[in-house]
């Protein structure tokens, strides 16, 4: 840091110079964030500095955070669940598995506790296995690369704390088959814990979707991510539990703030994405949702029309907007691609392909022309 302050021209034109650096989302199939709704950036602006970690202070912003919970409670088939906003779907899963890690605790077991993951699990599982010693135990997957259901049974023992299912995997867009992980959890009276950071915002907008929420009775906790498909701005997640033992779980003493609890990973937390997060589901409803899928998923078809002609087919049927190419070579092509052409893309490791996410900024035009790219690199 300087001793005396810039300028702002001279500010800005160093942020200008930063900003014209970052890529635009025009080139970017890989990422499963996008353009915030403009009205999630306005009310992010209007609340910039709202702490939520001190709500006390900010009572307007805390009852928009209830609202939020109560609708997303009400759209995941659970009215009375208790939860909060997160930074995104890795705090909501260590603090899901933190949770269960708590009242396993309670119990008095005293080897290490294990949880039971699909191979497809987002790389968070392994931090949370590292911040909370927990043992990861790997479920393989099928040949539609959902978890394999004998292997998750066959990794359960008396440690196991719990299980994760993911609604929407962050390689394949795959669902797994939550109603029957549900069974297995009741009957061996474990956590399920269900990652719809990216699904959560698709599933239910889907015209023909599987249950994977809270209206299956062994669904114990559910991260579902705003500033994903929810269109909000970043951060964004919420993180919510059936029933408020698991929430009072994670309770701290904070004795000198305005509230003498509090509950969340951290302490200071941004109450602007929760005015954005507020006015953005307000502002589409069910129905803006709908559209916004529906969009998502036409675009997917046409891109996998478009790559039929040039010989390139998905390693499965696509269940939303994330595709995985069946793409020999798919580093080299991947980084070809961003070389020769400014396309971002990104890699499947097992089975290995080429990944696309088809967020709202993808169009018809940017999918018309990286055909074209991809098949020129295919055929040289
Ligand atoms: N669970 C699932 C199923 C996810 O796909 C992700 C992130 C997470 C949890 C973790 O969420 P946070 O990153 O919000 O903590 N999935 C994307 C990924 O790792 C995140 C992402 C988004 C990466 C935009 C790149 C990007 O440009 O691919």
């Amino acid at each position: 840091m300087n001793e005396t302050g810039l300028s702002e021209e001279q500010i800005r034109n160093v942020l200008n110079d930063s900003k014209g650096q970052d890529l635009k989302y025009g080139r970017v199939l890989s990422s499963m964030c996008t353009y915030p709704h403009e009205i999630a950036v306005e009310a992010h602006m209007q609340f910039i500095e709202s702490n939520m970690g001190d709500f006390g202070l900010f009572r307007g912003t805390y009852n928009l955070e209830n609202e939020i919970l109560g609708s997303l409670g009400d759209l995941l088939h659970h009215s009375e669940a208790s939860g909060y906003m997160t930074t995104g779907g890795t705090e909501s899963n260590i603090q899901a598995i933190r949770s269960m890690r708590n009242i396993f605790q309670r119990k008095d077991k005293c080897h290490r506790p294990n949880l039971v993951v699909p191979d497809s699990a987002h790389f968070s599982f392994d931090k949370v296995s590292d911040i909370l010693d927990i043992e990861l135990r790997k479920a393989s997957l099928d040949k539609d690369l959902k978890v394999s259901i004998e292997s998750v049974m066959s990794l359960i023992d008396e440690n196991t704390i719990g299980l994760v299912a993911i609604a929407g995997s962050t390689e394949f867009g795959q669902v797994d088959q939550i109603d029957v992980l549900s069974d297995i959890a009741i009957k061996n009276n474990i956590f399920l814990h269900v990652d719809a950071a990216f699904g959560g915002f698709v599933l239910p907008f889907l015209e023909d979707s599987q249950e994977f929420d809270f209206s299956l009775p062994g669904v114990t906790s559910i991260a579902i991510d705003p500033h994903k498909m929810g269109l909000s701005t970043i951060p964004a997640g919420v993180l919510l539990f059936r029933s408020p033992d698991q929430l009072e779980s994670l309770k701290a003493d904070t004795p000198y703030l305005t509230v003498s609890t509090q509950y969340t990973l951290t302490g200071t937390r941004s109450g602007a994405a929760v005015a954005a997060t507020w006015a953005v589901m307000n502002r589409l409803g069910k129905e803006g949702y709908r559209k916004v899928v529906s969009d998502c998923m036409s675009t997917t078809h046409y891109l996998l029309d478009r790559l039929a002609e040039i010989g390139v087919y998905p390693l499965i049927e696509p269940v939303m907007n994330v595709v995985a190419l069946e793409i020999p070579e798919a580093d080299l092509v991947r980084s070809r691609l961003a070389k020769e052409f400014n396309w971002q893309v990104s890699i499947t490791q097992n089975p290995h392909g080429l990944r696309l996410v088809i967020m709202p900024h993808v169009t018809i035009e940017m999918l018309d022309s990286f055909v074209q790219d991809l098949k020129k690199v295919l055929d040289t």
